[in-house]
């Protein structure tokens, strides 16, 4: 039994280029809007101002700062990595052509941490905005169906009652994976749709919230220490607020390492990967750091953790109500992308493991019509929705990002490891200064897990035991490369 036996780069790339069981139909700005698409979600406009109120001040602007860092050292190396192995298995395949197929299957399983458990999350978090949405054009979904199953709801006439399930969740997760099941191009337009909206509602905010701002508000720009106390358990502010800031505002960059999921149905992938990943990765840096410091700037920070408060920031900047649903609107939208491309990448995960023989076969068939990954997408929409529908939303976002900084450690190493152990390959996109960027990438990602809770570590620790067990007593014998090695 050879658990680190590995696929070969060259039977990689052969098979990347002659397989066209998939649609090979996205461009590069096909790719980067996909990667915005994924990207911009519940993070800028919630997580912003809960971290500014309760854990960074103004310098949320810093920790986003510093966790755009991490994430462009990690899109660096998920470039080189994208357009040498083209392969919808992403960092799960890329760990397979270097570390073998024990770390394969463990960033396998990690990524469903990323993408299901983040499509979940994010589900849940549309689930709350859409409820606020129709109820702001009067329109009152029964309490009970709104919310997880066991929660508390208020009825209308002021009594409270248990809720049964989620039933928005059911349907956002319904829809995405059936427009995954229609096709990657259909998919692919109305993410196209989604981010035009998003960016819309981003820049309405930033015109109209700029006359605002009133510099006194970034005034102490990182507020001073509060050491650890009954009201904030892990201390608050000064520079370790800002670095526990950035810990959970790297939510908001989950989803750009979702293009290289789409490798395959990438048209030309050596050459657009690293235009998909980096440019999209570029594009919500800048948004990212514009919102915050334009959200901080129009209203002080302690008043910013209500549940929107990048809507309390826009009608504190004067704009009428009517602006305030828009961006409602936006926000219900644009997660409703997330959702859809955070699937996509599960299910073509799922894909790319059930043909190397580690997860059941019978999954990986394409669909003859629409040449879509079609059983993998069901699965993970049934198992997203079940989750969706009947969890809270606690702390399912840290074990997203746990999971997510998890990968781009691996993916960081790996790349490195490839270098120097095969240099010879061609390889159209190098990381630059790889010796600091790889290195940079891999510290800076785990000093972002590191400054996450405890309980989130047990949580990866369980998770990685049940994905052992898995292996050991089913994929380690399943294996395509079970025949083909000594
Ligand atoms: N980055 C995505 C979001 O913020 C997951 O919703």
């Amino acid at each position: 039994m050879n658990i680190f036996r590995r696929k070969s780069v060259a039977d990689l790339q052969s098979e990347a280029l002659t397989d066209h069981s998939l649609k090979r139909v996205l461009g590069p700005l096909n790719l980067i809007l996909l990667g915005i698409g994924c990207t911009i979600g519940a993070g800028i406009f919630v997580l912003t101002g809960h971290v500014a109120a309760a854990t960074a001040g103004p310098g949320v602007i810093l920790s986003y700062v510093l966790a755009g860092l991490a994430s462009i050292f990690a899109a660096f190396c998920y470039s080189e990595f994208a357009s040498l192995v083209p392969m919808s298995g992403s960092a799960y395949t890329y760990s397979y052509a270097t570390m073998g197929e024990l770390f394969a299957w463990i960033i396998g399983w990690d990524l469903i941490l990323e993408y299901a458990v983040g499509g979940m999350t994010v589900a849940i978090g549309w689930s709350g905005h859409f409820n606020e949405l129709m109820k702001s054009v009067g329109i009152h979904l029964p309490p009970q169906l709104t919310a997880a199953y066991g929660a508390t709801v208020t009825l209308a006439d002021g009594s409270s009652a248990t809720a049964w399930f989620n039933l928005p969740a059911v349907f956002i997760v319904a829809a995405t994976t059936t427009l995954l099941v229609i096709g990657i191009k259909e998919s692919a337009r109305f993410n196209n749709i989604i981010v035009f909206v998003k960016l819309a509602v981003i820049g309405v905010f930033v015109v109209g919230a700029l006359h605002a701002i009133n510099p006194a508000n970034w005034h102490p720009f990182i507020p001073a220490a509060i050491p650890p106390g009954p009201d904030h358990p892990d201390g608050a502010f000064g520079w370790s607020g800002v670095f526990h800031g950035a810990g959970t505002v790297f939510f908001a960059y989950i989803g750009f390492d979702a293009v290289s999921t789409a490798a395959q149905e990438a048209k030309n992938p050596q050459r657009d990967m690293p235009i998909g990943i980096i440019g999209s990765l570029l594009v919500c840096t800048v948004l990212y750091i514009l919102v915050a410091a334009i959200a901080t700037g129009v209203v002080p920070y302690a008043e910013l953790g209500g549940d929107a408060p990048i809507v309390y920031a826009a009608q504190k900047a004067g704009m009428s109500n009517w602006i305030s649903i828009l961006i409602d609107l936006g926000i219900v939208a644009g997660l409703s992308s997330v959702i859809m491309v955070l699937l996509m990448g599960q299910s073509r995960v799922f894909w790319s493991m059930s043909r190397d023989g580690l997860l059941p076969e019978f999954i990986n068939r394409v669909h003859p019509k629409f040449k879509t990954p079609w059983i993998t997408s069901i699965i993970t929409g049934v198992v997203v929705a079940f989750f969706s529908a009947t969890f809270t939303l606690g702390e399912a976002g840290e074990l997203c990002s746990i999971g997510t900084l998890l990968a781009f450690v691996i993916v960081c190493i790996s790349v490195l490891v490839l270098r120097v152990r095969e240099p010879h390959h061609i390889r159209t996109f190098r990381t630059p200064a790889i010796w600091f960027v790889a290195p940079a990438g891999a510290i800076s990602a785990f000093i972002l897990m590191y400054k996450l809770p405890g309980i989130t570590w047990l949580r990866l620790i369980v998770w990685f035991v049940i994905g052992m067990v898995l292996y050991f007593t089913y994929s380690v014998n399943h294996s395509k490369l079970r025949d083909k090695t000594p």
